[in-house]
């Protein structure tokens, strides 16, 4: 693999050495776990470590100063969570259904032929942020043109060029959910705030406040790393042409492609949880009340797990990868995301002979004394057709 689209593994040495490693955020400090088998346990454990604490505390970095609204039901622990988790997992499975495919088959076959018509695409803002906000509108199951909106958001819904947690941005979010709530109760229809405004949870209608948290989820978990997603999938395209012809020729493969990429990439870095009581993990003490995070892109790259870890096998077989979490909370739009990356590679490679990288900036993450590229702050390509 030639280098733009490589993803280095920076955690290696402390995984190998120790198994955690303590980080500072904003003056509430977090344990990152490394290994996948401690990253499995933890994120089983969910009474020790727990996911409905402060609303925004499990989030690295800590979110509990822009946001007051729980997050569901990500920010909830079971038994409750697998209540709300009932109500809203079948919508997120219709994703499987055939005429939502065709739909984001359209959609993936459009886009592919716009860019191709370009000899010099800016990959995020004319291809990777349109795309993952247009695929945001089924999954929603509202209009189509809704999704210009989005797209002025940019790729992070409380990231802005100023600042990494910017409360004004956050506003922005939550002002224009509360109006589309107040919209679909004034207006009933068929899509995602009308089943949440119309469905019965412990014999009762969801107050506004738990449907604002269902929304936030859906618009903030599946932004940045989609996008990251489709960036570092477009790269790596780019720098192995063969694997494009290998998918064309082999599309059944397509299906662990998808899940080994999303291994390689591992687009979340990490997710926290709160400790409720004193424990310890890895021999490392941790007490009540401190954070820890299970690092995914870390468990990703555990050589005890996965065979040439660092390697890109398209094919690979045994791939118990954790990109989606593990668990209760594994990743609840796993299905749509899914589905957009499988369709991308299959129509790329039915359409696109090669990708040629115009210029390329990295995004680095910094966590403590580690630098993880997540993907491209930019990334421009041109794709060339068959
Ligand atoms: C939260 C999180 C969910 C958080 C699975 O991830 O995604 C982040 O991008 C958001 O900032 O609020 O939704």
């Amino acid at each position: 693999m030639r280098n733009k689209s490589r993803i280095p593994d920076p955690f290696e040495k402390a995984r190998l050495e120790k198994g955690w490693e303590s980080i500072n955020d904003q003056d509430d400090p977090v344990s990152m776990i490394l290994r996948h088998k401690d990253v499995r346990r933890c994120a089983h454990n969910y009474k020790t470590f727990q996911s409905g604490a402060t609303p925004g505390r499990i989030v690295v970095p800590s979110e509990v100063n822009i946001r007051d609204t729980r997050q569901i039901p990500f920010e909830v622990d079971p038994p409750l969570h697998g209540e709300y988790r009932a109500l809203v997992e079948g919508w997120f499975k219709r994703p499987l259904e055939q005429g939502y495919q065709e739909q984001l088959q359209h959609l993936i076959r459009t886009s592919i032929e716009e860019a191709l018509s370009k000899d010099d695409l800016d990959l995020i803002s004319e291809f990777s942020l349109p795309l993952q906000s247009r695929a945001l509108t089924f999954l929603l199951n509202i209009p189509f043109t809704e999704a210009e909106t989005w797209i002025s958001w940019g790729t992070h819904v409380f990231r802005s060029e100023e600042s990494a947690l910017d409360k004004d941005k956050a506003n922005i979010l939550y002002d224009y959910i509360d109006q589309a709530i107040d919209q679909a109760a004034a207006q009933p229809g068929e899509d995602l705030y009308s089943m949440l405004l119309s469905c019965e949870f412990q014999g009762r209608k969801l107050t506004k406040e738990e449907i604002k948290g269902v929304m936030i989820l859906t618009f903030a978990g599946g932004r940045d790393t989609v996008i990251n997603a489709l960036n570092n999938s477009i790269a790596y395209f780019a720098d192995n042409p063969a694997s494009l012809i290998r998918l064309n020729q082999e599309p059944e493969i397509v299906h662990q492609t998808v899940e080994e990429l999303i291994r390689y990439f591992s687009p979340l870095t990490h997710m926290g949880r709160v400790v409720t009581e004193d424990t310890q993990v890895c021999n490392h003490a941790l007490s009540s009340d401190s954070r820890i995070s299970l690092c995914w892109a870390s468990a990703n790259r555990d050589p005890a797990v996965f065979e040439n870890p660092n390697e890109i096998q398209l094919d690979r077989k045994i791939n118990p990868h954790v990109g989606f979490g593990f668990s209760h909370h594994k990743c609840l739009g796993a299905t749509h995301a899914r589905q957009i990356l499988r369709i991308l590679y299959k129509t790329l490679a039915e359409l696109v002979k090669e990708i040629k990288i115009i210029g390329a900036e990295e995004n680095i993450e910094h966590w403590g004394d580690f630098r993880r590229k997540v993907g491209f702050n930019e990334l421009r390509v041109q794709f060339i057709p068959k």
